[in-house]
């Protein structure tokens, strides 16, 4: 067994007896109470899952089993004279919970680089579809047909001990994320590039390739890359393609089942999709107002115009979150220190002046300050990524190395499958009208 496999085993065991006691003394304390408005209105505020890799708080973001992305930057290691982390540091740390050398996270560089063969009826099954196909649809459909390769599926069919699954899972979630970046890589250049597709370097790291193979050869553009997949990785359980991979996952569909859920999930506009609204609607302002660099006034009538049509302002707002997001706040470092005079990131920032008082205004957005979304398109644009459709996919890759890294623990830890209980609204009236429970079955 290779020795990141071992390590998360002498983990998990040590964890499952763990949790074992910890269930036994206090299985039945009660940790919140839920409402009726929460159960109509996204199930917001309950606590109902387990998510190992990483943990949310509403005011200060996103934590890494504890490290929050500053620290991730300071802390992870790097390419020889690189600044941001490496993502194969993330994944390592995500799941065996402690921060990994550099050997650690060279070791899974090469194993990540031996896994990434990708099946010839995988690019047969891409290219099957229209050219006008979106590009989650088609990194989807190459997810699903390399679903053949699945070494839970094989093992499951043939029969085995579910103090096994974890083992199979484990394998499944190696080589799907190693053979993610040649996936993307692939949709970016049949569907932009006239299909002219590059070969992989056997010498660069998971994030770098993937920039390689796209066809971006500058140095900080691998640099951007890397923090891209490190800060997109996870964002606890909760939300719709971490909940969804797990909840499909909890069915034993194996791995590539269960990600090619959570990226269709992903792929919604008030989810991941929000990276390439951004762009579009920035786009829209330019070319409605004839300036590349729009003023703040004209940006706030911009805003007040697309609230008044009904529509979201796409990169604002969270389900969670109630300050600016930290991922933001990275990228706009990146942008500072790459690109400080870019119009286009120029008219992000802008925007993060003008937009969080209108929201705040309105009085019903909780969260009226940006997030991950607001910015990320800016910074790809800027190195010539202008085809904003492709952004998703960017996110995916990178989203598979938190909800895979779960998935493993899912199995290790011997979770059930998810059945949350569901009521109707005429129960809930006999419930108000009292004429019985809406609960238990
Ligand atoms: N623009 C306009 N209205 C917004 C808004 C925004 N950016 N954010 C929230 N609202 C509205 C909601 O649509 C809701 O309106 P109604 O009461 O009329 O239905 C109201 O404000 C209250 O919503 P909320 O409780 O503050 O936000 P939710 O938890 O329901 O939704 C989110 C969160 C992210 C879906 C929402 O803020 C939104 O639609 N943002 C724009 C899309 C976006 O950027 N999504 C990406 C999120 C990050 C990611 O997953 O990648």
């Amino acid at each position: 067994m290779e020795f990141i496999k071992e390590r998360f085993k002498a983990k998990a065991d040590a964890a499952n007896a763990e949790l074992k006691e910890l269930l036994k003394q206090n299985g039945s304390k009660k940790i919140g109470e839920v409402t009726l408005s929460q159960v109509y209105q996204g199930m917001r505020g309950i606590t109902g899952l387990v998510s190992e890799t990483s943990l949310l708080d509403a005011q200060e973001g996103i934590r890494f089993r504890g490290y929050s992305i500053p620290e991730l930057q300071q802390q992870l290691p790097k390419v020889p004279g690189g600044t941001e982390p490496l993502p194969e540091g993330l994944f390592y740390l995500m799941l065996l919970g402690e921060m990994p050398s550099e050997d650690d996270v060279h070791h899974l560089t090469s194993i990540w680089q031996r896994r990434s063969h990708v099946p010839v009826h995988v690019f047969d099954t891409i290219d099957a579809l229209p050219l006008g196909a979106h590009p989650m649809t088609m990194f989807v459909t190459g997810i699903m047909a390399m679903q053949t390769e699945s070494n839970f599926a094989k093992a499951y069919a043939k029969g085995i001990n579910k103090k096994d699954y974890w083992e199979y899972i484990f394998e499944d979630t190696m080589d799907l994320i190693a053979r993610l970046p040649q996936i993307a890589a692939y949709v970016y250049r049949r569907k932009y590039k006239n299909n002219e597709q590059i070969q992989p370097n056997g010498l660069l790291d998971w994030a770098g390739n993937l920039a390689h193979m796209m066809g971006f050869e500058q140095d900080s553009f691998f640099e951007l890359m890397r923090l891209y997949m490190t800060i997109h990785a996870d964002h606890e359980g909760g939300n719709v393609s971490a909940h969804t991979t797990h909840l499909v996952g909890s069915a034993l569909s194996d791995p590539y089942l269960s990600f090619a859920a959570g990226m269709n999930g992903l792929a919604g506009p008030l989810h991941g999709l929000a990276n390439q609204e951004v762009i579009k609607w920035i786009f829209e302002m330019r070319e409605k107002l004839g300036t590349e660099l729009p003023t703040k006034e004209q940006i706030s009538e911009y805003v007040q115009n697309t609230l008044a049509s009904g529509k979201v302002v796409p990169g604002y707002g969270h389900a969670v979150l109630r300050k600016t997001d930290p991922r933001f706040t990275a990228q706009m470092e990146f942008g500072k220190k790459h690109m400080p005079d870019d119009p286009l990131v120029q008219t992000v920032w802008n925007i993060y002046e003008t937009v969080p008082p209108i929201l705040q205004s309105l009085g019903k957005i909780k969260n009226p300050w940006p997030n991950v979304d607001a910015h990320s398109g800016a910074l790809l644009v800027n190195y010539g990524l202008v085809e904003y459709e492709f952004y998703t996919v960017l996110f995916g890759v990178s989203r598979s190395l938190g909800v895979l890294a779960s998935l493993c623990w899912d199995r290790a830890l011997g979770l059930p499958i998810e059945r949350p209980k569901s009521i109707t609204t005429a129960s809930v009236k006999d419930w108000l009208d009292g004429k019985g429970e809406i609960w238990g079955e």
